[in-house]
This record gives structure tokens, C-alpha cells and sequence, in this order.
């Protein structure tokens, strides 16, 4: 028996979902040249750009990957998880291109604010990082994009929503489908995240690069980013969830364990993502410690969630390994279609995030945290967390879905094999040397971290050693992303076929085994803003009352060097004065 593929079911929302996998992957060929070319810089191996353009480079780097990559990706498949597990089209195609062009043309002018900055001639540029908070400060374009893209997002969720409401109406008594219910919940999240940057970019930074208010308050900008910026990791995360938890257990052969504590899981993650935010503050003064010690605390109850996704993910692969003739304690394992690309990438995605859950957990452990904070650890840290589990389980759903929105066979199944294996030898490399670097003290976020004379000390092995396992990792990473996307190009190539087209089984447990209040979207909201509230009114109120919403005036460069500069012998220190009316 034939199923017929999505794409003849939905001709029009495929449309949509390709060119938002589209616009991801342009973001991963943008994003991997940087990577490639920062990897090789910082290691001192091969230096095409000037050292002055490392921040150009690197928050070209973070923004294409982790904002429009991801993101443009997420819109994708949620669009497809919704259309196909509600089983009608979307209520109206016209908004959902209006959501899929705004976010592109805030990304567009977003990027372009930030390559601009290699063209000296041109007055423009977004140097921020991905993490934009104050004292750096962007071109207003680059912020103006950002509210633009986000309202992209938060049509696109609205679209969903909508279809769900309509479903809803037709069918009273049923559960949410579970796709359905995990797109929800992880869209009511990114609402409440979202608030955050909201703020933070209409009410502070883009006056302020705009010159309508003079100052910020760094901290409070820091504070509203993460408040967003730790959420957001989720935001990443749950689309591989998505497919971990619903494509996965079919292709290991199989169906998923059990659909309630999928949802529990969601629900969770919609519960505690957003209190966390300021276990990325450790280090910021002008936050109490006992407020960062709650942070810590609600920080260790995110492993709960990642540790049932860990259980009911593994137990579907063994159920369907065991119905595909696999036995014994662990020699089910071979009995796994090791040969099939989406199911080897997402599992071996699936392996590097279990790493990432322990160097996870030496960054939410204030006191260690201390010690890797800005090193490269931190580099090494999400490379494994988003850079692999996300974005590996994103190539390896390609291969799976592509095909069905598409109506073509993939090109080539012993690349997309060969490029899983690629990614993940190159990860393995890449990130194990940055987590060993960082123990070292070297910094992350410079052109230049060997400092004259100045030597890292090494337990075993040399930093040589080190900076030539990421230049190796680094350069198979982006041969793995150039057979990547080489392989979409020549599918699209492909002649349309037939039998392309797959099924989702039903889970073992279904969703009739869950309790209802599961299901209650407006109760789990209400208690994710009330956790919220406890865990970020009080400092942000403590952090305002300290220095005013708007900081307490003073620019951050001659300031600190003028203070430098009475400690200074009295010729450096006028230099050093000078130097910052230079730099102002
Ligand atoms: C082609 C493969 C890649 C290579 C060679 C690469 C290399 C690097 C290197 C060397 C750094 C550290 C730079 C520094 O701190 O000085 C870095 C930072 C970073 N990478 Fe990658 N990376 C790759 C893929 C990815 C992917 C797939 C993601 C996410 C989806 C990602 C996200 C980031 C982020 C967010 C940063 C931090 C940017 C910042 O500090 O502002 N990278 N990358
Ligand atoms: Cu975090």
C-alpha cells in the first residue's frame, strides 16, 4: 500500500514549508562559511579576514544560526506537524505567506545590517552578537528587522492556534493531537519568552541606538535578553523533540512509548524555561546572590523533562528494534536501521546531547560555572546542545520529510549517511577540544586568544594539540554541511516520484491514558506566568531601583579608561585618555 505524500495532500502549505526550509538552509550556508572561517582564525591556521572584523564574522556566525536557521526551520516543520496531525489546511494561505514574508524581510534587513559592517564605506553595521544586549550597540536596522521577525513568529504561532480553534469546534471531545499539542505549548513558551526582547529592544535599545534616549541600563538589558535568551534554547530544542518524539520511533521500526509523558514533558518545558534566565548572570554584579541561587535551583529541575525525554525516546527505539527482530540486553541495538540517514542522525544527535546534558550541568552549577564562564567551554558547550542535537536532528529530518512535502526521492542516501557520520566525527572533535581549552582559561569571542607572552599550562597534551583538533573538526563540520546542502539542491532536482509518501503510528500508550488536564493550555499558561513572576519580579525591580531604568548616564569606554588612566604613570595615562576620545 501507497500513502500519499503530504505534498499532494497539501499542495499549498508544502509550498510554504519548503521555502521556509529553504531560507533555513541558505542561513546554514551562511552561518557554516563563518564558523569555518573563525574556527580556522582563531586557531591560527589560515586568516582570510583582519582580526578587527572577528566580531563582524562571529555575530554573523550566531545570528544566522541560531535565529534564522532554527527558527526558519521550527516554522517549517511546525507548520507540517500541524497541517498533518489536525489533518485539515490551514485556514487561510494568504496569512500564512504574510507571516513566512515578514519573517523574511526582518531577517533580511536584520543580515544585512550585520554584513554591511565588512563594507567600510558604508556607515552601517550590527557588531552585537547574537546575544545584543548594552553596551553594544547596533545600527537601529539590525533591531528594527529583529521586532519585525519576531511579529513573523508570533503570526505564525497565531496561524496555528487558529487552526486548532477550528479544529476544535468540529471535533469537542477529542485530545489534542499530540503534535498539535506540542507545537501549542511550545508556542505559548516562545509568547511568553519573547516579552522579554520585546521590551528590551522597543523600550531601550532601539530609542537609544536611535539617539532618542542617551543611556541604557546595561544590566537590565543583560537581564531582559536572558530573560528571552535562556527560553529560546528550548524554542531550538523542541522541534528536534518533535521529531525525536513522533519520526523517530517509526523509523527505528517502531511506535512511540508513551504519548502522556510526551506531553508531560512539553508541559514542563513550558513551566520552567522562562524562570531560569539568570543562571546566565552568575557572574553579573547587581544581582543577589540569593536570586541566582533560585535560578540554580529551577535551573535542576530542567533536567527532569530532558531525562523522561532521554527514557521514553530510548524505549521506543528498543520497542522498535525488538519488532524488527532484535533481542537481548543490548543486542537490540544492531538490530537498528543504521543504514537509514534520518534515523543514524537523529540518534547519534540524540548521543551528543546526552554529553551536552553534563557540560550542561557544570554551567548551571553557580560556583563551577565561575570557572568556564566566557571561556571556550561555553563555545563547546552548545555546539553539542544546539549545534549538534538541534541541527543534526534537523538535517536528518530533512531527509526524512523533504521527500513527503516535496513529492521526490532524495538524491543520495549514502551521502546523507556519509554527512551524519561527518557531523558528528567533526562535533566530536570540534566541541571535546573547546570544553578542554575552556578548563584551560582560554576565552571564547576572540581573534586572538593567545596572548604575548603568555603561556595556557596544560596537564597533558598542548594547546597546539588543542587548536588542531578544532581546525580538523571545524573543516569537517563544513564539509558535512556543503554534502548536506548539496544533497537538498540535487533532490530538487529530482523528477517527482511516487510512494513517497509515510504514515506516524499511533503510540502505545495513547493519548486516552493521559489525564485530561494535560490538555488544559490556559491552566499550564497561567502557572508558567505565575512562576515567572516569582522568579524575575523582584530583581528586575531591585535592578531598576539600583540605577534607574535608564542606567545612571555616563558612557561605558572613557569611563572606564580615564579611571585606568590615574593609576597609569602620568604620559600613559594621557595616552590612554586620548585613546578613548579617539575610540568616542
Ligand atoms: C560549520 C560548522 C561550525 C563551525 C566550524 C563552528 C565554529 C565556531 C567557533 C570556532 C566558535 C567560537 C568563536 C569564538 O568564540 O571566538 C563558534 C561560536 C558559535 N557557534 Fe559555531 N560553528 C559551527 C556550527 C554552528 C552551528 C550549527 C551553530 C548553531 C546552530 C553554531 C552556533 C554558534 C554560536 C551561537 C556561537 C557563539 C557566537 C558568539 O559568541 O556570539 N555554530 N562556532
Ligand atoms: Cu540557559
Amino acid at each position: 500500500m501507497t500513502e500519499t505524500a503530504f505534498v499532494d495532500e497539501y499542495p499549498e502549505e508544502s509550498r510554504v514549508i519548503r521555502a521556509a526550509f529553504l531560507g533555513s538552509f541558505l542561513a546554514l550556508a551562511l552561518g557554516a562559511f563563518f564558523g569555518i572561517v573563525q574556527a580556522l582564525h582563531r586557531t591560527d591556521i589560515l586568516r582570510i579576514f583582519s582580526s578587527v572584523d572577528y566580531y563582524t564574522i562571529l555575530t554573523a556566525h550566531g545570528v544566522f544560526l541560531v535565529i534564522s536557521f532554527t527558527i526558519f526551520f521550527l516554522v517549517g516543520v511546525f507548520t507540517w506537524a500541524t497541517v498533518r496531525s489536525l489533518g485539515r489546511p490551514v485556514e487561510d494561505i494568504r496569512f500564512t505567506w504574510l507571516w513566512y514574508g515578514l519573517m523574511s524581510l526582518g531577517i533580511t534587513i536584520t543580515g544585512l545590517t550585520i554584513l554591511l559592517g565588512f563594507v567600510g564605506s558604508i556607515d552601517i553595521s550590527a557588531d552585537v552578537l547574537f546575544t545584543f544586549y548594552a553596551p553594544l550597540q547596533a545600527h537601529p536596522l539590525f533591531y528594527a528587522g529583529l521586532v519585525v521577525f519576531i511579529i513573523g513568529t508570533w503570526l505564525a504561532g497565531a496561524d496555528w492556534f487558529r487552526s486548532w480553534f477550528a479544529w476544535r469546534k468540529e471535533n469537542p471531545d477529542e485530545r489534542i493531537p499530540l503534535q498539535t499539542f506540542m507545537v501549542l505549548t511550545t508556542m505559548l513558551m516562545w509568547y511568553i519568552a519573547t516579552t522579554g526582547i520585546a521590551v528590551a529592544v522597543l523600550a531601550f535599545l532601539l530609542p537609544w541606538s536611535l539617539g532618542i534616549v542617551d543611556t541604557v541600563n546595561p544590566l537590565l538589558t543583560r537581564t531582559l535578553f536572558w530573560f528571552f535568551g535562556h527560553p529560546i534554547v528550548y524554542f531550538w530544542l523542541m522541534p528536534a523533540y518533535l521529531l525525536w518524539y513522533t519520526v523517530l520511533p517509526k523509523i527505528s521500526g517502531g511506535r512511540l512509548f508513551s504519548d502522556p509523558l510526551a506531553r508531560v514533558v512539553f508541559v514542563l518545558f513550558l513551566l520552567l524555561s522562562t524562570p531560569v534566565g539568570i543562571h546566565h548572570q552568575y557572574l553579573d554584579p547587581g544581582i543577589a546572590e540569593g536570586f541566582k541561587f533560585i535560578a540554580m535551583t529551577n535551573t535542576m529541575f530542567l533536567l527532569l523533562p530532558s531525562l523522561l525525554t532521554a527514557f521514553t525516546v530510548v524505549a521506543s527505539m528498543e520497542y522498535g528494534a525488538r519488532q524488527r527482530g532484535g533481542t537481548g540486553l543490548f543486542g537490540w541495538l544492531r538490530a537498528l536501521p543504521w543504514r537509514d540517514p534520518a534515523f543514524t542522525g537523529m540518534a547519534l544527535a540524540g548521543l551528543m546531547f546526552a554529553a551536552a546534558g553534563f557540560s550542561g550541568m557544570i554551567n548551571a552549577g553557580m560556583n563551577i560555572n565561575y570557572l568556564v564562564h566566557n571561556t571556550m567551554w561555553v563555545p563547546g558547550h552548545f555546539h553539542l546542545t544546539v549545534g549538534t542535537a538541534v541541527t543534526l536532528t534537523f538535517m536528518a529530518g530533512t531527509y526524512w520529510l523533504w521527500p513527503q512535502i516535496s513529492g521526490k526521492q532524495l538524491y543520495s542516501r549514502p551521502i546523507a549517511l556519509l554527512q551524519v557520520v561527518l557531523w558528528f566525527v567533526g562535533m566530536a572533535l570540534m566541541a571535546n577540544a573547546m570544553h578542554v581549552q575552556g578548563l584551560l582559561g582560554i576565552p571564547r569571542r576572540t581573534a586572538e586568544p593567545q596572548y604575548a607572552g603568555f603561556e595556557f599550562e596544560t596537564v597533558f597534551g598542548s594547546v597546539a594539540e588543542l587548536n588542531l583538533q578544532i581546525a580538523i573538526g571545524g573543516t569537517l563540520l563544513f564539509v558535512s554541511t556543503v554534502l548536506f546542502l548539496g544533497n537538498v539542491v540535487l533532490t530538487m532536482g529530482n523528477p517527482r516520484a511516487d510512494g513517497v509518501g509515510e504514515t506516524l503510528p499511533p503510540a502505545l500508550s495513547g493519548p486516552d491514558d493521559a489525564p485530561q488536564v494535560l490538555d488544559n493550555l490556559a491552566l499550564w499558561t497561567g502557572i508558567a506566568i505565575v512562576l515567572v513572576v516569582l522568579a524575575y519580579a523582584l530583581p528586575l525591580a531591585s535592578i531598576v531601583t539600583d540605577r534607574g531604568l535608564f542606567g545612571l548616564g555616563g558612557r561605558a569606554f572613557p569611563v572606564l579608561l580615564e579611571l585606568g588612566s590615574g593609576l597609569l604613570p602620568a604620559g600613559l595615562g594621557d595616552s590612554a585618555v586620548a585613546l578613548a576620545e579617539a575610540i568616542r
